[in-house]
């Protein structure tokens, strides 16, 4: 990867710069949110392995949270920042509307889906993949929520056939990576998939997304990682 300096002389020069690295691992939905933005755009990327709990994120990812990149500008955190620098950095193939407007509705379908349909999905998590149990109460609360801010975001999602619309956009790298887990997570703990009840028709949206070869990679990826953590857990729980 090549990086052009500032005025170092008359004639800017090139230097070879080390390649983006992207911290976290491919069972997590906001890595992969990363990672298909980053496939689409045919930036080279290096993996790092990091899973949850691991030591040292702290001081790249002051909440420990994965995704986190490394640049030769140092560290950055938050899969929806990591984004916009990639898009700044690469602007091309735009993941991002030229049009003002567009880009922002683009950004609102973005927050919808991180902010209130995952993370309020994300309560379920324990009970749905991990083996934890949640109080019924708890279930009934966040039940009403995620189906209240599921026929929000259906208004705000377009579906034509793209997120945004007629073409892909990052918002697409989120939507693919949470949305299925939403309707899977309440459909295991709620009994009930309620992206399906908010008149989103997930599995075909997710159909259409695979036919691109970075959401295949992701998928291959994360569904290889899936199996590793099913190993290690059955391993875990044999020792
Ligand atoms: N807002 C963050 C959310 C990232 C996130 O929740 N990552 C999860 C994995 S999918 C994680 O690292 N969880 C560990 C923790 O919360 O300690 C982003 O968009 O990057």
């Amino acid at each position: 990867m090549l990086r052009r300096l500032g005025a170092v002389s008359a004639q800017a020069i090139n230097v070879e710069t080390h390649m983006l690295k992207l911290y976290g691992f491919p069972l997590s939905n906001y890595y992969n949110k990363v990672k298909f933005a980053l496939l689409e755009k045919g930036v080279p990327f290096e993996e790092v392995l990091v899973h949850w709990g691991a030591e040292g994120k702290e001081g790249k990812s002051p909440l420990g949270k994965v995704p986190y990149i490394e640049t030769e500008d140092g560290f950055l955190c938050e899969s929806q920042v990591i984004l916009d620098y990639i898009e700044a950095r690469w602007p091309s193939p735009p993941l991002v509307p030229a049009d003002a407007w567009q880009a922002a509705k683009v950004r609102e379908i973005i927050t919808y889906c991180d902010l209130h349909v995952e993370l309020c999905a994300r309560q379920l998590y324990s009970q749905a993949f991990f083996g934890g149990s949640l109080p019924e109460k708890f279930i009934e609360r966040v039940k009403g929520d995620l189906a209240r801010n599921l026929a929000a975001f259906a208004k705000v999602a377009r579906f034509e056939p793209y997120a945004a619309g007629d073409t892909f956009t990052m918002a697409d790298c989120a939507v693919y990576v949470s949305l299925p887990l939403a309707a899977l997570a309440s459909k295991l703990v709620c009994g009930q998939d309620l992206v399906a009840a908010a008149g989103i028709d997930w599995k075909a949206y997710v159909a259409l997304i695979e036919q691109r070869p970075a959401a295949q990679k992701v998928a291959a990826d994360r569904k290889a990682d899936q199996a590793r953590a099913l190993a290690a857990n059955r391993a875990k729980l044999g020792g």
